[in-house]
């Protein structure tokens, strides 16, 4: 049966040793939680890092032992493996660049070769257990080269990826010398999943500028398989936090943490400690408001919680030293015998003292320079029970695109910050009831329950997508038909486009020319059927790369015919009306000078703009623009404009492909009809095709073919079992 593998860095666990043995604690955290409905199901199991450095070989089978009574197994890595694919590539290269913060990014070889030695290690401990037909969602930036490796191994299976971080926009990607091999690695998924639709627009760029792929509304095509990317943001366990806040455990708490501090105001800030966090910037704003707010002086206090976090990466020593420093100034300069402006905390607390801590507070000062989500927001605002409270917010957070009923800020703007807490602190009780009652039936509605199961309805949609256009899959049985009909056929015809269907393409189109494989194909097949070249090219080109074979050729999408016993020169087979060529020309020579790299090519019956070499992004500009433009100048010709690979095309509709074909087979009974083609150009002439025809279509998308194939180097295979 089909089981479901979650896969993250860490398992959701923590260690404990008690007399003398392994105990794990599964972890209470919001994803964890989530995925609790997933991996405690059947087979279903999660698989990743336990967190400690076994090297002993019984102790490793004790924690085995352990994990799977949790449904979770181990993935062991050395001392040297965290030092430098966690700690090294994934916390110095990835995280400081994936967070803006290209100051900090260590580009290390040692640390990249690790990372793709320990992403390899998950791949073969995950093989231990999956088949092709198993669900496996990978977590998370430290194995971003996971689902590729695991496409390589199981073809067929499902794989998601979610991205827990921010990701960063192509300036920033393209400065890591391994940005191919990151992205490649991601590719591999069926679904591939951001907090934001920022994230998720920035990695569509990436692939669209770092490996050609382009996407329509979220799906990439890469070698033939159809890929979501989409925005999932994440929720967290609202009833948990909720019903913490209304509890006797947190209240207890609440009453007897209110006591020790008197009657205040109070702020709370809780993070790990990280400079993406934005934790110095945020003192020193609090530090201002105490300057320039004498007023508050003994009347509000911040309660700041930092996580130790990464502390044996330099920059974060650095930073934990930044903070002490600012905290050791404001409370020196401003403290009271009875008050103390900020309560530093370097330590993490149990579940119900942090529950106190959030329904205590009167404000939430969560101003991160840059966050992936944010989860901390959202648990201050669910803990509200009495709807009281103010959340200021940075704009750096992905929450911030769901929470606008905090007071959102820009971290960077000290005074900006300020304000904000003064606008806080006298904002009145009816306007905090509005702004936290919006915002909490935001989080009740998409909670983590919900993110778990949109996503997985995602995936499942994905693959159902997937299997409609492979279910169209030349399969060998549909073959194996072919190839007999062919056979039996006394008067069998064989429509072929050129370009994506008997060669690939190359950046430049004068380079596609027929190799002499092709060629000599060709030759056999058309001894024994009737054979139509049906390009878009011109016919000189045509003319000369066929010269001296035995084939029909169409060239410009049905302007001109040539038949192979035709003693005479090409035939214009639609006449040609030239006459809005000059008004159109000169719009596009327009669009041509404001794009360096575009180019107009003239054809008989139409006129085509190519932006194959303008710099990426700015050429879809134009090409958009442009095909506005035209449009509006299309009704009044009677014209139709085309989106073409990178060219725009405006041409006579009644001219095409299908057109010249019905021409072509006209008067002749054929037994046996057969049309290949690769792109929309090419659905004129399976439209027009009879019924019986076998119509194929290059590549995997929609089509009104029978049949898809994967690529020209099929359809070659193909064309040889017909003559072989
Ligand atoms: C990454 C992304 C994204 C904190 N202190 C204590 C404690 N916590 C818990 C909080 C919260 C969690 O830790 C922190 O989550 P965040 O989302 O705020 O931040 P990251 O750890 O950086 O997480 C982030 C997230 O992944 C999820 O996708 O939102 O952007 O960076 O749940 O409650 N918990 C306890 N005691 C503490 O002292 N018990």
């Amino acid at each position: 049966m089909s089981k479901t593998i979650i896969v993250s860095n860490r398992l959701p666990v923590s260690l404990q040793h008690k007399n003398g043995k392994f105990e794990f604690k599964p972890s209470a955290g919001g994803l964890a939680t989530g995925l609790g409905s997933i991996y405690k199901e059947g087979e279903n199991i999660w698989i990743g890092w336990p967190g400690n450095d076994v090297a002993d070989e019984n102790q490793r089978m004790e924690i085995v032992e352990e994990l799977r009574k949790l449904k979770m197994a181990p993935v062991f890595l050395t001392k040297s493996d965290v030092e430098l694919y966690y700690e090294g590539f994934s916390n110095e290269t990835i995280w400081p660049a994936f967070h803006y913060f290209t100051q900090y990014i260590n580009y290390e070889n040692d640390y990249w070769e690790a990372y793709c030695r320990v992403n390899q290690k998950f791949c073969d401990a995950i093989l231990e257990s999956a088949n092709d037909d198993d669900t496996i969602w990978v977590h998370d930036y430290q194995l971003l080269l996971l689902p590729m490796m695991l496409r390589n191994k199981l073809p067929k299976a499902t794989i998601a990826f979610f991205q827990h971080i921010p990701f960063p926009s192509y300036e920033i990607i393209r400065m890591l010398p391994w940005r191919k091999e990151m992205l490649e690695g991601m590719v591999g998924s069926d679904l591939i999943g951001f907090h934001t639709y920022d994230d998720m627009r920035h990695f569509l760029s990436a692939v669209g500028r770092i490996l050609g792929h382009s996407n329509e509304s979220g799906f990439i095509q890469a070698d033939n398989r159809l890929i979501n990317v989409d925005a999932f943001p994440m929720g967290i366990d609202y009833d948990k936090f909720a019903s913490a806040a209304a509890s006797k455990k947190t209240l207890n708490h609440v009453k007897k943490f209110k006591e020790m501090l008197g009657d205040q105001k109070l702020l709370i800030t809780i993070d790990r400690l990280d400079y993406s966090k934005g934790i110095p910037q945020r003192v020193k704003a609090f530090d201002q408001l105490l300057e320039d707010h004498p007023e508050y002086h003994g009347k509000v206090s911040m309660i700041m919680v930092v996580v130790p976090s990464r502390d044996r990466v330099k920059s974060y020593q650095a930073l934990k030293e930044e903070i002490d420093t600012l905290v050791g100034s404001i409370n020196s300069k401003f403290s009271t015998l009875n008050w103390v402006p900020v309560h530093y905390f370097y330590r993490s607390f149990p579940f119900n003292e942090l529950s106190a801590f959030y329904t205590m507070s009167d404000i939430a000062l969560v101003t991160p320079l840059r966050d992936g989500m944010n989860l901390v927001c959202k648990e201050f605002v669910a803990s509200k029970s009495q709807k009281q409270g103010v959340l200021i917010l940075s704009e750096m957070a992905g929450a911030s695109k769901e929470l606008v009923d905090a007071i959102l800020v820009n971290p960077n703007d000290q005074e900006g910050v300020k304000n904000a807490i003064v606008e806080a602190l006298s904002m009145d009780e009816e306007e905090q009831e509005l702004r936290i009652s919006s915002m909490q039936s935001s989080l009740k509605k998409y909670d983590i329950f919900q993110w778990v199961k949109v996503f997985m309805d995602r995936l499942k949609h994905v693959k159902e997508r997937q299997t409609d256009l492979e279910s169209k899959a030349m399969d060998n049985k549909i073959r194996e038909q072919m190839v007999q009909a062919f056979k039996s056929a006394s008067r069998p015809i064989v429509f072929l486009d050129y370009d994506g269907t008997l060669v690939g393409f190359k950046s430049r189109p004068q380079d596609a020319f027929p190799d002499e494989e092709l060629k000599s194909l060709v030759k056999t097949l058309s001894e024994s059927c009737q054979v139509v070249i049906i390009s878009g090219r011109d016919k000189e080109t045509l003319g000369k790369w066929f010269k001296g074979q035995k084939v029909d050729m169409i060239a410009e999408h049905g302007v001109w015919l040539k038949k192979k016993d035709q003693k005479e020169d090409w035939v214009l087979y639609a006449d040609v009306d030239d006459s809005w060529k000059d008004d159109i020309r000169k719009v596009m020579e327009y669009y041509v000078l404001r794009t360096p790299g575009a180019f107009i090519e003239e054809k008989h019956h139409s006129l085509v703009w190519h932006y194959r070499k303008v710099e990426s992004g700015l050429g879809d500009l134009r090409m958009r623009e442009l095909f506005s433009h035209l449009k509006y100048m299309a009704r009044g010709h009677n014209l139709q404009v085309l989106e073409g690979n990178m060219v725009l095309e405006i041409k006579r509709p009644d001219i095409n492909k299908g057109r010249a074909a019905l021409a072509m087979m006209r008067g002749e009974d054929y037994d046996f009809v057969m049309a290949l083609g690769d792109d929309w150009t090419d659905e004129d002439t399976f439209k027009a095709m009879p019924k019986s025809a076998y119509t194929i279509r290059v590549g995997y998308t929609y089509t009104q073919a029978n049949y898809n194939i994967k690529n020209p180097k099929e359809v070659r295979v193909l064309l040889n079992s017909l003559i072989s």
